[in-house]
């Protein structure tokens, strides 16, 4: 299957989700009245892009429909790509496309050492100098679940006993990273809550020690579970203002309708997508494109 088709496959589910509750607004027959922008800006609700990406959204569409004379429901929703591929921010390509120390940060179970993982691979692929460490010195199985990525991408790893400080860890990687001349430094960081000072405070530490010890630009990337839906929203905004983010990769974007969390993160927080989980193996990660993504989320309709 192409990359594509994987792509547009992983986001059936929100796709069929929004189909079903468009329709259910087109019964009512293609008059664009008010009542429809109710429906629709209901809809983009719905599909987990919040309310004010929604209301900006609908605001949008309803400037465009006057100025531009759309005839029905049908030239709307034509239109609707194009402005949900519009709230999103460039420069994700450029956070994993230049050389870069990269952390990935995020709450528990959301696809952090999986993501490294991946990206790892397909950096290497491309013919670049890579290295991963693991800064999750929490649990034990953590440690050994990236060094089991680091063999299927074929990069080095540098990994400490469990209960390490994990500050030291990223030192001790970057430190390493410049002997082998690595061009890409990627950090796995140990899961937590938004909501725990304690583990925030840490995470700050160790982002401070990168900053001081990086000989390349310093990237913080949020890994967001896409099925945890507008909690994501409320973990990137707690992140954020803690780290002063960088990027955000959404994961698990294959098992889920609330593949519209993409929108709402990108407008709240004016953040650009890195990249897309789509799957647990290899493979599985896509590299954004605001246009692709809003075709994948949203679909045709197409005059019966
Ligand atoms: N379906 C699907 N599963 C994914 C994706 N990314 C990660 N997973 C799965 O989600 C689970 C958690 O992934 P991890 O990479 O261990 O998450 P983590 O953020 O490192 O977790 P902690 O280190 O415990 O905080 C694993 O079973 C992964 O295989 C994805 O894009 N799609
Ligand atoms: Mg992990």
């Amino acid at each position: 299957m192409g990359l594509f088709s994987r792509f547009t496959e992983g986001l059936t589910k929100s796709r069929e989700s929004f189909r079903e509750d468009i329709n259910l607004l087109l019964n009512r027959g293609p008059k664009v009245d008010e009542e429809f922008w109710e429906g629709l800006e209901e809809t983009l609700i719905l599909s987990d892009m919040g309310g004010y990406s929604a209301v900006s959204i609908v605001d949008k569409l309803r400037n465009e429909s006057v100025r531009k004379g759309y005839r029905d429901a049908y030239d709307v929703l034509d239109a609707l790509n194009e402005t949900i591929a519009n709230e999103f921010v460039e420069g994700g390509d450029e956070i994993l496309g230049s050389d870069a120390i990269v952390l990935f940060v995020g709450v528990n179970g959301s696809g952090k050492t999986t993501t490294c993982g991946k990206i790892a691979k397909q950096a290497k692929d491309a013919g670049r100098t890579v290295i991963l460490g693991s800064g999750d010195t929490f649990r034990a199985a953590a440690i050994e679940q990236l060094e089991v990525w680091a063999k299927r991408a074929d990069v080095e790893i540098v990994s400490r006993e469990r209960g390490s400080d994990p500050a030291s860890v990223c030192y001790e990687t970057i430190e390493r990273g410049e002997q082998i001349g690595a061009d890409l430094v990627l950090i796995d960081t140990a899961g937590r809550l938004h909501t725990s000072s304690d583990l925030m405070r840490e995470l700050e530490k160790v982002v401070s020690v990168v900053r001081k010890r990086a000989n390349l630009p310093v990237k913080l990337v949020l890994v967001i579970d896409a099925t945890t839906g507008q909690n994501g929203l409320q973990q990137a905004r707690e992140f954020n203002l803690a780290l002063d983010l960088d990027g955000v990769i959404i994961t698990k974007l294959d098992g889920t309708a609330k593949g519209g969390i993409a929108v709402a993160v990108a407008h709240y927080l004016n953040l650009p997508i890195v990249k897309l989980g789509v799957g647990e193996g290899l493979e599985d990660l896509k590299d954004f494109d605001a246009h692709e993504y809003a075709a994948g989320l949203v679909g045709d309709f197409g005059r019966e």
